[in-house]
């Protein structure tokens, strides 16, 4: 069985090595073959060159060198795209480079996968945790996703988790021209597209931990976006 796992990156250059090697102890075990494909947008501190160098390591991670800060969902349809045309694999896995995912649940995403199209890491299953988000972060991520259930008609329990995997046919099928944020709304809007295609996704429970090292990306920017993403599909234009 073949995994590619898609990661987007800005400014994680102290994240992003351990992660490789825990991704590398883990994935190893489970899948006959894996990549790695990295897509950073220039990062001032130079996560693109620490990228290349863990290359020279492990061989098998593919290094996207974008010119500017593009945005994650850009990131994402990009990454998929170049996993299904250059390494065809069985399932792709989306995640974030800085810890807050952890590889260990890529093993229960592949037993979960084979009833459904999609597997989506939610942090709020009976045996679900989150750790270390203040009352804000909590507040803003309740609030996303009370607007990306009613808004987008999702019944996820967690609709912006950035944590899943797909089958190769899934994202396939997928016209990302069709998907219009560029931003953080693109995990939502994603959702939407599969379920109004019709095709089914399972959740997993997961233990979620917030960043200890770098920055997160995540202002008032990504969530105008988001509120843009919810008014467009409230009068439902694409
Ligand atoms: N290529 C690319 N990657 C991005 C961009 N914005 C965020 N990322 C990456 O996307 C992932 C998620 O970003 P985070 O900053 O962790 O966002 P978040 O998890 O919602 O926010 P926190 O919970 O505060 O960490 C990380 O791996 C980031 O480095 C972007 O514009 N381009
Ligand atoms: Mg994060």
């Amino acid at each position: 069985m073949k995994i590619v796992i898609v990661i987007p990156t800005y400014n994680e250059k102290e994240t992003l090595p351990t992660l490789i090697e825990k991704l590398y102890s883990e994935v190893e075990k489970i899948a006959e073959k894996f990549d790695i494909i990295i897509i950073d947008d220039a990062s001032p501190d130079g996560t693109g060159l620490v990228a290349d160098e863990l290359n020279k390591k492990y061989h098998n991670i593919s290094v996207v060198k974008r010119n500017s800060k593009l945005g994650l969902g850009s990131a994402y349809k990009e990454g998929f795209q170049m996993a299904l045309e250059k390494f065809d694999p069985d399932y792709i896995v989306q995640m974030d480079a800085d810890h807050s995912h952890d590889p260990k649940e890529i093993a229960l995403m592949i037993d979960k996968i084979k009833e459904c199209d999609y597997v989506v890491a939610s942090r709020h299953l009976p045996g679900s945790t989150i750790i270390g988000w203040n009352a804000q972060r909590k507040l803003l991520h309740s609030m996303s996703g009370a607007m990306a259930r009613k808004f987008a008609k999702l019944d996820n329990t967690d609709p912006t988790s950035g944590f899943r995997m797909f089958k190769k046919n899934v994202l396939k099928s997928v016209d990302f021209s069709e998907i219009k944020s560029d931003g953080f709304a693109f995990q939502v809007e994603l959702l939407r597209y599969l379920k109004m295609k019709g095709l089914k996704g399972t959740e997993i429970p997961t233990k979620f931990v917030n960043r200890k090292e770098g920055k997160s990306k995540m202002g008032l920017n990504e969530t105008l976006q988001f509120s843009k993403m919810c008014y467009r599909l409230l009068k439902n234009r694409r």
